[in-house]
């Protein structure tokens, strides 16, 4: 179809008070134009919360050298406005600073409003207090709410409008996003979530940004609205305006992690794949979820159960580092689609089916007569040789699409990797230094008066968690008297039931018993209900007479998605506390008056800074396997460039704290999954998240990022632990994160770099054939057919050097002697 000639003018009144700058952003259903000029855009989202100010330049940069146009990301209410009225934008959180390294890089911006966000972040990004507020109701037609929503939301654009943020400013955003993914749950809200909605993309509009809205997974999203994909997928996908541009919001790079999960991977293939058949089908612009995911500092993981590490397998990894082959296979399909530009956006397109599974889509400049055409095979077990009579034969592996220049020319294949594999591995940043012994000192948390049922305030039911705290802990005390007066106290039980996600239990000072909620299966729960539990344990510790129930109840990131997901219960509310005996329920204590405490004294009193002076920090008896402890310890900062981690193994369930920064929960005692794994993970066929999955029966996470601007240059780090249910701090050490071994697996025709990172060169070279290798990245062997001199050219070419350029070719290695077939370079080398 050629270009419609109606273009939607969206600049307006802004555009006035700095004409000079303006940019242009307009659009129809092929192009986001821009000044004039028609374009398709590529997006990727980072989070800037997920980074820090230090790594943003870097993110960006290498965003850019991937071939990205603009970066998205949401804004993250709750912690912009932790208290009502009361804002922070300092630190990480200064998104017009984000804003601004975007636009020095010279990309555009999209920004992501919401304010529900979703993002595997707490409760969805809203503040509680939100949710605490009298008589509102979150995300639907209630006057409350859509009042705090327009304040917070006019709130962020006129920030954006002081700082010349937008496009009609001559600022960076070209695109602004308002509510998220409200169509896949609108029906449950009835009459008032249509209403919502209305009320939603009116409220936008009037910001008068002078930029397009858009509004993603909504299919009714009203005028001018864009309605926009999200998926793993969205070739099928059709904008409710036919003269909307077909845009994907979230094409999902890979997957979050939960505690307890596997580690999600999605293949560069089928990544690849993904965006081909999305540009060869109309697409405009595409926006990759994640391309860095990054960390969930501090309590900012959703959940329940979202881990701390936000990788997403994304083109960038959690600590910034090139995650390869992803990154370089996209970088080279963004210069492909930016080859065919003006085909996309203005092309007379035709499709024809040229097997049940093999379609050919041939884009002409009608001015020119140019072509370009797309060659797609969506079988997933069949190559498929097609036959384009005198525009050439052209061999398509399954689940590929070939990019052909002038249709006759392969430029780009989804299928055919050219870019090196990078193994990451975690280790001592110098070659055979020991670990650097730490010296840990101690420091119980104080909770006699919760163990002696002493409180805060008080209530005579049990209340629900998000109340009752505000979210401004992971921890609530519920505390009651009982009278045993007819027990006899044999055999006594305890039986709590919960909302979850976590339970320590004290009778009488005496710990009882700690559990928590079943752990995930790969799936993020939607429901809260999904994570209540019932413990049941036997108590020694009762008396005769007033007894004392201490409950501590833990959350472990609130639910961040699904209709009404805000109302799902937290902690003991709606459940019961009983005392049982032979059998029978003696005392139950639901309806008794309970006394509340929030958090712990140890976070009240600050006992994560080094500074504090509310703590005596004891060297002797360091213990383990103590639950409610707190650790210590003092580290140098690892030399070089390359991230820190810190290795956490041995340690069982809490938080973390560097300098007296967070860097989030840890949890290493939360094994994944032991089966359904898959090492040789089949890039074919369509994704799901839970295929091709890695890491089994490890801890979910055992790694935990310091950023670097977290440590001191020249003098010691402090290093402290809130073990909440007892570990042994003896096996922590700070490791630096690099290139361990470079792969390359290349097709004859094509150039191939290996890399390292740092400081570090090639050291050996473990494997080298050219001609028909098998295997893959770790257990490559020699095929039937290789040229004698492989290795000692590869060795040649980069032994001793930080990187190495080869270029695939009989030239480089002489005949393989596979005769007219086209010979690969697979080749695997140590970086050292
Ligand atoms: C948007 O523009 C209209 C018309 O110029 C004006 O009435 C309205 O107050 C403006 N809204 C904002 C939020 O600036
Ligand atoms: C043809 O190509 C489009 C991409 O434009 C794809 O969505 C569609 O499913 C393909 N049809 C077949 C039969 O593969
Ligand atoms: C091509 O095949 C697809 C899927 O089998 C079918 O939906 C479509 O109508 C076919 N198109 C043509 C032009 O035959
Ligand atoms: C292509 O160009 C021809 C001649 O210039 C014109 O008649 C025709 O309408 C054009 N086709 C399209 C789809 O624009
Ligand atoms: C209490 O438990 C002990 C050991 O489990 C058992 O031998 C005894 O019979 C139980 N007493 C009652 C009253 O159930
Ligand atoms: C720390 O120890 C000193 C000396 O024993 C004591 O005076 C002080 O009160 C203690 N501080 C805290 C916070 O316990
Ligand atoms: C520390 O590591 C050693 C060696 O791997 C292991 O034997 C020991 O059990 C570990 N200790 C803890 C507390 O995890
Ligand atoms: C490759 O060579 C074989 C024999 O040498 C020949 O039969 C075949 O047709 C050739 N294939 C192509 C694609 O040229
Ligand atoms: C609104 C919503 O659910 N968006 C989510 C789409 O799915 C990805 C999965 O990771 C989330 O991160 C988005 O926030």
């Amino acid at each position: 179809m050629a270009s419609s000639g109606t273009q939607f003018v969206l600049v307006a009144s802004l555009a006035l008070l700095c004409s000079c700058l303006a940019i242009k952003v307009e659009y129809d259903a092929n192009a986001i134009i821009i000044d004039g000029k028609r374009k398709v855009i590529i997006a990727g989202s980072i989070h800037y919360p997920r980074s820090t100010p230090e790594m943003w330049p870097d993110l960006i940069r290498k965003a850019k050298e991937g071939g990205v146009d603009a970066i998205e990301t949401y804004i993250f209410w709750d912690v912009h406005e932790p208290q009502r009225r009361k804002y922070d934008f300092s630190g990480n959180l200064d998104f017009v600073k984000f804003f601004k390294l975007v636009q020095d890089a010279g990309l555009y911006a999209i920004i992501r409003i919401g304010p529900y966000v979703c993002a595997e972040w707490n409760y969805g990004g809203f503040p509680m207090w939100l949710h605490n507020t009298p008589g509102i109701q979150l995300r639907t037609n209630n006057d409350i709410f859509k009042n705090e929503m327009q304040v917070f939301t006019t709130k962020i654009v006129n920030m954006c409008k002081e700082a010349n943020l937008f496009a009609s400013q001559g600022g960076p955003i070209i695109l602004a996003q308002i509510e998220n993914e409200y169509g896949n749950i609108m029906e449950k809200y009835g009459d008032a979530g249509k209403k919502y909605i209305k009320w939603c993309a009116n409220m936008a509009v009037a910001q008068n940004i002078s930029e397009p809205w858009i509004m993603c997974q909504q299919n009714d999203a009203p005028e001018p609205m864009i309605n926009t994909c999200n998926g793993f997928y969205c070739d099928q996908f059709k904008p409710n305006n036919p003269k909307s541009p077909k845009m994907w919001t979230e094409n999902w790079t890979g997957w979050f992690k939960l505690w307890g999960g596997r580690d999600p991977q999605r293949t560069a293939e089928d990544l690849a794949f993904s965006v081909a058949r999305f540009f060869q089908s109309g697409g405009v612009l595409n926006n990759y979820y994640m391309y860095h995911g990054g960390t969930n500092f501090g309590r900012t993981a959703g959940g329940p159960y979202i881990a701390t590490s936000y990788d997403y397998n994304a083109p960038l990894d959690e600590y910034g580092n090139l995650n390869q082959p992803k990154w370089g296979h996209l970088k080279q399909l963004h210069e492909a689609i930016k080859e065919a530009e003006k085909f996309f956006t203005g092309g007379i397109v035709e499709t024809k089916n040229i097997s049940t599974y093999v379609n050919l889509t041939q884009f002409t400049v009608n001015a020119t007569g140019e072509r370009f055409c797309m060659l797609s095979n969506g079988d997933n077990t069949g190559d498929y040789t097609a036959d384009l009579g005198p525009d050439g034969k052209f061999f398509v592996p399954a689940w590929s699409v070939t990019f052909l220049q002038g249709c006759t020319e392969e430029v780009y294949n989804t299928a055919k990797i050219n870019t090196q594999r990078s193994v990451m591995v975690n280790k001592h940043s110098h070659e055979n230094e020991k670990p650097a012994k730490l010296t840990w000192a101690w420091t119980p948390e104080p909770i006699q008066d919760t163990l002696d049922g002493n409180g805060k305030f008080k209530a005579a039911r049990l209340l629900d968690q998000k109340e009752a705290s505000g979210d401004g802990s992971d921890y609530l005390w519920y505390m009651t008297r009982v009278d045993t007066k007819d027990m006899s106290l044999e055999n006594a039980t305890l039986r709590v039931s919960t909302k979850g996600h976590g339970l320590h239990a004290y009778v009488n000072g005496q710990l009882i018993g700690t559990q928590f909620s079943r752990q995930a299966t790969g799936q993020q729960m939607v429901t809260g209900d999904d994570y209540s539990f019932g413990f049941d344990k036997a108590v020694s510790s009762l008396k005769k007479g007033v007894n004392v129930i201490s409950l501590l109840s833990v959350t472990v990131g609130l639910t961040n998605y699904g209709a009404f997901y805000d109302l799902h219960p937290t902690g003991l509310v709606e459940g019961s506390v009983l005392l049982r005996e032979k059998g029978k329920d003696m005392i139950d204590a639901t309806g008794y008056e309970w006394s509340y405490k929030v958090g712990l004294n140890g976070e009240a009193q600050h006992f994560y800074d080094p500074n504090s002076k509310n703590v005596n920090w004891s060297c002797t008896d360091v213990p383990k396997d103590r639950p409610m402890t707190w650790y210590k310890t003092s580290f140098k900062t690892p030399p070089g460039k390359e991230a820190v981690v810190v290795d956490l193994l041995g340690m069982g369930k809490g938080h973390a704290w560097v300098n007296g920064r967070s860097i989030g929960r840890y949890w290493p005692t939360q094994i994944a999954e032991t089966s359904g794994c898959d090492p040789h993970c089949n890039y074919r066929g369509t994704y799901k998240d839970d295929k091709c999955r890695t890491n089994c029966g490890n801890p979910s996470q055992r790694w935990y990022h310091v950023p670097r601007s977290f440590l001191n240059k020249n003098a010691d780090n402090t290093l402290i632990l809130f073990e909440e249910v007892g570990g042994a701090p003896w096996n922590v050490t700070f490791q630096v994160v690099t290139v361990g071994t470079v792969c390359a697996n290349a097709h004859e025709g094509n150039k191939v770099e290996l890399r390292c990172q740092g400081h570090r060169k090639i050291s050996e070279i473990q494997f080298a054939s050219f001609g028909d290798p098998l295997g893959t990245c770790g257990s490559f062997s020699v095929g039937n057919h290789q040229a004698d001199q492989t290795v000692s050219v590869v060795e040649k070419l980069c032994l001793g050097k930080p990187s190495c350029s080869i270029e695939v070719s009989q030239s480089t290695f002489g005949h393989s002697s596979l005769g007219n077939l086209t010979s690969r370079l697979a080749v695997q080398a140590v970086c050292k």
